[in-house]
């Protein structure tokens, strides 16, 4: 790092991206439309009892519709860069065979419109609805084979304004989520083999996308994904601390991130697997670790690490009840995770480039003297905020972030009831309001510091 080059005025570099982030099945509905074809999670949140208040992705933020009415907001964000994802089924409704023009034609619109109003999209390919034609889902592997396919065709159609694309979102959640503890699409509980051989098609997915991209994109398009690494940080920060917390970070990584950067299934993980180890083919791994452009992270909640004489080197130390949440349990903050996550996937593989794919919090959205005043996030936002600009003042490549979310919208298991959005949205009239957070990152951006 350049240390000595730190600014002191809690300012980020001049060509800091600021942006924000959304996904397709949480916000756009309009799921019968245009030939779209049914999803895991058309299924999923119709089947009774999966998703809290039997809330679906049906109608969602309409932003199918809206798309436009949401780009004015990024325009008065002023925000430089949106990451969003594509429905694969309105491209291929069967998951492959014959691609629908009215698809296309609607991310053309999309991208276009941002464009117009000098917003740079980062596409993400696939960010969890998978179309349920495709047999077997994510554990048949020619599921990986058709994703490339679907990836590769889109990139060629986009790549002429679209410059940066993330294959998959978050491998832990489709896969583990999914097919392990059961409460994402597709709802299964699988045993350990598998669960692992689940994992193996959706980083083989990763990584056959990657090519296809590289085959069918225009020269320069950059390609990555955007991970959620399971981060562990130091309980302090000493040398003995920081490498036990390292090689936590790469061991229990090691089916994702690990594997997709250095090419194998370590040791560690053979070992703990065993029988249920996956099953790899000739060149898998190989696809699997194809070279990244940039290495995205969505980032929220931290593990915390010693150093420990037993044979792990390292003790991971459990949340406890009285840990600090946002509004979703699972959302224990740590605003220090937003330092040492990023730098220890620096430390280990080096990718040239790093993005925050992901960062925010559900919070309550008290109205004060008419305004949402969403305090609580806009306190979690700017303590994470602290320790990104600690990372970009000490050198490591972090180049951009994108705010989960834009808006609130359809999340997941936890239906409409879990809000993350700077901006309000009124689900019965599809009115969107900024809450004070949205007011707080519009500053943040033009001042280009923390405010
Ligand atoms: C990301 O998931 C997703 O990419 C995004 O779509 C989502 O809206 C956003 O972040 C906010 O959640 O109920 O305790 O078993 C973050 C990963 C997936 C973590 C669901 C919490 C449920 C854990 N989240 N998970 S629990």
């Amino acid at each position: 790092g350049s240390a000595k080059a730190a600014p002191i005025d809690l300012s980020f570099p001049k060509d800091f991206r600021w942006g924000v982030a959304t996904a397709a099945y949480q916000i756009e509905g309009a799921v019968h439309e245009d030939g779209r074809g049914q999803t895991n999670w058309d299924v999923f949140s119709h089947t009774p009892g999966k998703v809290a208040n039997g809330d679906n992705g049906d109608v969602a933020c309409d932003s199918y519709h809206r798309y436009a009415d949401d780009i004015q907001l990024m325009k008065n964000l002023g925000v430089g860069t949106y990451r969003m994802s594509l429905a694969w089924s309105r491209i291929f409704p069967e998951g492959r065979g014959k691609p629908n023009q009215k698809g296309i034609d609607y991310y053309n619109r999309v991208v276009d419109t941002l464009l117009a109003a000098g917003i740079e999209p980062y596409v993400t390919l696939f960010h969890w609805d998978l179309p349920q034609a495709l047999p077997g889902g994510w554990q048949n592997r020619d599921t990986a084979l058709a994703f490339a396919d679907y990836a590769g065709f889109m990139a060629g159609k986009l790549s002429d304004r679209v410059h940066n694309f993330m294959t998959v979102n978050e491998l832990r959640c489709f896969t583990d989520l999914g097919h392990q503890v059961g409460i994402h699409a597709p709802g299964l509980k699988l045993d350990a083999a598998g669960v692992n051989q689940v994992r193996h098609h959706g980083t083989l997915a990763h990584g056959l996308g990657v090519q296809a991209i590289r085959a069918q994109a225009k020269p320069g398009t950059q390609v990555g994904l955007a991970d959620n690494t399971v981060f562990y940080c130091p309980v302090m920060e000493t040398p003995e601390h920081i490498a036990a917390a390292k090689k936590a970070t790469r061991e229990k990584n090691a089916m994702f991130l690990t594997a997709i950067m250095e090419g194998r299934y370590i040791d560690e993980y053979l070992t703990e697997q065993g029988a249920a180890a996956p099953k790899v083919q000739a060149g898998d791994m190989a696809a699997i670790s194809s070279p990244l452009d940039f290495v995205a992270l969505n980032i929220y909640t931290p593990e915390w690490v010693r150093a420990d004489d037993g044979p792990a080197g390292y003790v991971t130390i459990p949340h406890i009840a009285s840990s600090p949440r946002m509004a979703s349990p699972w959302l224990v903050v740590g605003p220090e995770v937003a330092y040492w996550g990023p730098r220890m996937v620096s430390e280990l593989w080096g990718p040239k480039t790093l993005y925050i794919s992901e960062n925010g919090a559900s919070a309550d959205d008290p109205v004060i003297n008419g305004h949402i005043d969403d305090v609580d996030r806009v306190m979690y936002l700017r303590n994470y905020f602290g320790n990104f600009r600690r990372l970009v003042a000490e050198g490591y490549p972090l180049k951009g972030y994108f705010l989960w979310s834009l808006m609130d919208n359809f999340e997941w298991a936890d239906g409409y009831g879990k809000r993350f959005g700077i901006h309000y949205v009124d689900f019965a009239t599809q009115v969107r309001t900024p809450k004070l957070s949205a007011l707080w990152y519009r500053e943040v951006i033009r001042q280009g510091r923390i405010v």
